[in-house]
């Protein structure tokens, strides 16, 4: 249902798929879906399947639509010069799901997306001719695209693909990788580094990890235990980090530390790229006092920003550039995430705010509430959503998981109830706590929470789900509903 809603928004013609990949010791097939998605003609537009042979199981090809990719490799010349390309020309949409409603087509063109994925690698990796740099993105992320192939190439660089992931039978696969080839610069996101706390330090400790020097982080805040962790572990004490704010809509990395140059602080992704006009506002575009929450926003544009929502030019204007009302003529960007700038002027990301719940009348972000119940020690993480009810409009309903040492019980259930009365108030007290092991993310590491919403309102988990890391995650979560 994803392939093909995509497929039908962009009007594709041509399909690029694998017969199957490798997901941990297992093949996913590719080609079995992308058949499922077209079935019935359900995608009019497509003309040709290109499959390239990769995990060679028994795989059906349509005469006429599907083709093998060695077949059509056959005979054609190895020399192929570039097409040359208005700087406005579309390069990509990618689609990202925004918290409700069909996912958006997020626009990038030729000339600015490429300048700044170019000019950002370049700077924040801090790239020699010599290294070997790996970022363990997926591909399918706008971190894969601007940073495993867009920004890495076009700077010549050696860049590094790993397909799969750590898995029982080696957990210390990501290590053996920096050892064999000598991996210089490692970009990975928190949520991995919080699964490799989990794996236990001994993978890394037993592998010759002195090739790093320079990590970094991308894809959500990362808590200060991770980044020490990260530091000492992985770095050895002697590799800066790069925790690099940015989103799929900007096409590169926007709030960074440059490697060696900007002190870092741990949980903070420091300060804008240079030329980035970055700043935490009010709703009337008023940058806020230092230290205050607010939102994330940008003042003037930049060359790898999208352009458009594709075939929806008024979502555009609406998601972006609306809720923040242009000032003195200039539009400002809105990102959609929560921050604060301390004294010395560094931005301390919190998470998204789009998701705002109304509780008899008063308006409030889930961000918010998550941030109160995760100041409690007992808490690791925290997911808050909205639950229909008849009296208050909606009703505030927490997904918790604990640290270590932590037991779920009627008392802590109470405990954090009366913690957020006491942090935020009596109208955020959550109805209802449920306690569990794993919250439902993207591999990115990015909370699902509109599966949590119909979790928690009873209602069959519905739209697309196909971004879900870990789908044991929604069935235990259904179980103990
Ligand atoms: C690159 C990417 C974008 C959202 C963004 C934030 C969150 C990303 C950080 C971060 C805190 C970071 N693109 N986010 N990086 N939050 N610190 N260093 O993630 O389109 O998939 O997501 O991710 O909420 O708005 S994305």
């Amino acid at each position: 249902e994803a392939l093909r809603d995509r497929l039908n928004d962009a009007e594709a013609k041509i399909v690029i798929t694998a017969d199957g990949g490798w997901r941990k010791d297992a093949i996913v097939p590719l080609k079995v879906e992308v058949d499922k998605a077209l079935a019935d003609h359900a995608v009019p537009s497509i003309t040709d399947v290109l499959v390239v042979k990769r995990t060679c199981q028994e795989t059906q090809m349509e005469p006429g639509r599907d083709h093998w990719w060695h077949d059509l490799q056959k005979g054609v010349s190895a020399d192929c010069p570039a097409e040359p390309m208005d700087s406005e020309d579309m390069l990509f949409v990618l689609y990202t799901s925004g918290s409700t409603g069909k996912p958006k087509g997020v626009v990038h063109t030729t000339a600015g997306y490429n300048l700044y994925s170019h000019i950002t690698t370049k700077w924040i990796f801090d790239l020699q001719d010599t290294d070997v740099y790996w970022c363990t993105a997926d591909v399918g992320w706008i971190t894969g695209h601007s940073y495993i192939v867009y920004g890495p190439l076009s700077n010549g660089a050696t860049t590094l693909m790993y397909e799969g992931a750590p898995r029982a039978s080696n957990l210390g696969c990501f290590w053996d990788v920096i050892e064999k080839y000598g991996v210089n610069i490692f970009y990975t996101a928190p949520t991995a580094i919080r699964a490799f706390i989990k794996m236990g330090e001994h993978h890394p400790k037993t592998r010759n990890l002195s090739s790093l020097r320079l990590l970094g982080t991308v894809g959500e805040p990362i808590n200060p235990e991770a980044w020490m962790w990260y530091h000492k572990i992985i770095g050895g004490e002697c590799c800066p980090i790069v925790d690099t704010w940015w989103q799929t809509e900007t096409g590169g990395i926007m709030i960074t530390p440059l490697p060696g140059a900007i002190p870092t602080k741990p949980g903070s992704a420091t300060l804008p790229f240079p030329g980035i006009l970055a700043d935490v506002v009010d709703l009337e575009g008023n940058t806020v006092p230092n230290n205050e929450g607010g939102y994330l926003a940008v003042r003037y544009p930049w060359p790898g920003m999208m352009r458009t929502v594709y075939n929806d030019p008024e979502r555009f204007r609406r998601t972006y550039w609306e809720h923040i009302p242009p000032k003195d003529g200039n539009y400002i960007y809105f990102a959609g995430d929560g921050a604060r700038q301390d004294e010395d002027g560094y931005f301390w990301v919190m998470g998204r705010v789009d998701d705002v719940l109304n509780v008899s009348g008063h308006r409030l972000g889930t961000m918010e509430v998550e941030s109160a119940l995760v100041s409690h020690p007992a808490v690791a993480e925290a997911a808050v959503v909205g639950k229909p009810d008849e009296i208050k409009g909606e009703e505030v309903v927490a997904f918790i998981t604990l640290e270590g040492t932590y037991q779920a019980s009627e008392e802590l259930s109470k405990t954090l109830k009366q913690h957020v009365v006491k942090e935020i108030g009596a109208i955020a007290r959550p109805g209802e706590i449920r306690f569990t092991d794993a919250l439902p993310k993207t591999r990115s590491g990015k909370i699902m929470r509109r599966l949590l919403r119909n979790l928690a309102s009873g209602q069959e988990v519905s739209g697309d789900t196909s971004t879900l890391e870990d789908r044991s995650v929604l069935d235990k979560l259904r179980e103990g509903a």
